[in-house]
């Protein structure tokens, strides 16, 4: 051999090699997992996943297999294999494996198991949610899409995981700019990815309704007719809130409806004359002011319409949870406020779900499994936890996903100043106010607010990549979390955004691989 021969045959063994570290990752605690999982631990082996590999799932557990049928239906779209599913009393001996049972206690509501052995993956946990998320644990140890569409080798080990909080949640302003369903699916689908667990739609505010309710059809058919910036607007009929909600349930994913009152109400107060204490008529509003609108707190009208609004709402919503909004009533006086919230927690209560609203709502008397959302004043989330609230995590100057990174952001706002990736992920919800701990806290939101949000693009460009790191705030330990760490996996999902199509920020901070 000639010294040019052995450079060559030693170029080709080290792109050999390359090619090999690349294709057979063996290390299961070297993939980037988003939520960190509570424990990983690597056996240094290889799973094959090739057209003969079936999702099995334990027979007699209603839900089970249709997220076998999930789980199956995204590896084929990553691979191109063929991939089928199919009910099994007992794990096999190869495959995939997807079981529900109350063996392991300490997995919690939502927690799983997951086991990647070298002929035979088993997701167990004692919910469907939890092999819902030991799905999407293992979806991240592929590719999003495999531009060979061939066999895929996935690291040997096992992931035992489970939740640091059982909200985990995004909020949508669908009034401020309109989404569609197909938007509102797909912000799901993003979630879902990340294993959160709640979405808030903010459904109506001064510059739109957006649901419709049967009994006060011109909330929608007057104050649905526009936006911020004087857009058509849009608004969901019921079956399209109902498809919303169905397609929410099938990835795990509550919805949580917000009707903001009694400020915020413009939309309301345009549509319905006798809604304005002075009885007439506001015209339709599409600027970004707040605080500028009521509901009368003083006339029994707005009681009825109140009712009839949740009760149409409360009807299509299988979650626990009816969001009554008000913030910001600044032209309401402090004794109306103080009434009206009053009045309305009963009318929730009477339909059977608890209230959550922001902050200041801790002003009123708040009903047992009340929720107050934290997102600017910390004496009312302290008044609240003494009266004994519980808490959801939303501070604006770290979780607002409309605030801009930094100076230079074509979009977005900045009242509670830049949000930058490191910012938005390095903070505790357990520490964020003085007086307020874990115990009293229900989990994490963050609020995608859309006055100067106009379409799905913009909506990504502030989403992402920000949400996941909301996600694992959510999902992981404080003692595992931490930035520098953070952004190499978060580098590593640059490749799924792109492939995803999202149009993400490339944050400077981020080391990006792709
Ligand atoms: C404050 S946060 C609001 C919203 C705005 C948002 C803009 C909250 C409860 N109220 O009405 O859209 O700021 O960032």
């Amino acid at each position: 051999m000639n010294t040019n021969t052995i450079l060559i045959s030693g170029i080709v063994a080290m792109l050999f090699l390359a090619a090999c570290t690349h294709r057979t990752p063996t290390d299961l605690t070297q993939n980037s997992f988003i939520p960190q999982p509570a424990s990983v631990i690597a056996t240094g082996d290889a799973f094959k996943l090739t057209s003969t590999t079936v999702v099995y799932f334990q027979p007699g557990v209603e839900g089970l297999e249709h997220t076998a049928v999930y789980l199956a239906g995204k590896l084929i779209e990553i691979s191109g294999l063929t991939i089928s599913t199919e009910a099994a009393d007992k794990a096999p001996s190869k495959g995939i494996y997807l079981e529900v049972s109350d063996e392991d206690a300490g997995l919690g509501n939502e927690g799983y198991d997951l086991n990647i052995g070298k002929r035979l993956i088993t997701i167990r946990a004692g919910s469907l949610a939890g092999c819902f998320y030991g799905s999407q644990t293992l979806l991240q140890t592929l590719p999003v899409k495999d531009a060979e569409g061939d066999e895929q080798i996935i690291a040997t080990g096992t992931v035992r995981d489970f939740p640091e909080y059982s909200y985990r949640g995004m909020m949508l302003d669908v009034a401020r700019h309109f989404f569609s369903v197909e938007d509102v699916k797909r912000v799901i689908d993003l979630m879902a990815a990340y294993k959160m667990n709640v979405l808030h739609l903010h459904l109506s505010d001064d510059q739109g309704w957006r649901i419709e309710i049967k009994s006060w059809p011109e909330l929608t058919t007057i104050g649905g007719s526009t936006e911020v910036g004087g857009g058509e607007g849009g608004f969901y009929t019921q079956e399209d809130y109902k498809e919303i909600i169905d397609y929410a349930q099938e990835r795990y994913i509550t919805i949580v409806p917000e009707i903001d009152m009694p400020g915020h109400t413009n939309a309301a107060l345009a549509s319905y004359a006798e809604l304005n204490c002075d009885g007439e008529a506001r015209e339709l509003y599409t600027g970004t002011d707040v605080g500028f609108s009521t509901l009368c707190a003083g006339k029994d009208i707005t009681y009825r319409f109140v009712e009839d609004v949740v009760s149409e709402i409360v009807a299509l919503t299988p979650g626990p949870w009816f969001h009554i909004g008000g913030d910001e009533s600044h032209v309401t006086s402090p004794d109306d406020y103080v009434f009206f919230v009053n009045r309305v927690q009963e009318i929730v209560a009477d339909h059977g779900k608890k209230i959550i609203g922001w902050d200041e709502i801790a002003n009123a008397d708040l009903l047992e499994g009340a929720t107050v959302h934290y997102w600017d004043d910390v004496e009312n989330t302290t008044m609240g936890v003494e009266k004994g609230a519980i808490v959801l995590m939303s501070p604006s100057a770290h979780s607002y996903l409309d605030m801009q990174y930094d100076s230079t952001t074509y979009l977005g706002l900045h009242w509670a100043g830049y949000i930058e990736v490191d910012k938005g992920y390095s903070w505790d919800p357990a520490t964020m106010v003085d007086g307020v701990t874990k115990e009293d806290i229900l989990g994490v939101e963050a609020p995608l607010w859309t006055e100067t949000v106009t379409n799905m693009d913009e909506l990504e460009y502030m989403v992402f990549p920000r949400l996941p790191g909301y996600a694992e705030i959510g999902w992981t330990a404080p003692a595992l979390r931490n930035w520098d760490t953070y952004k190499l996996r978060l580098a590593d999902h640059g490749k799924r955004f792109e492939d995803l199509e999202i149009n993400f920020y490339r944050s400077p901070l981020v080391p990006w691989n792709n």
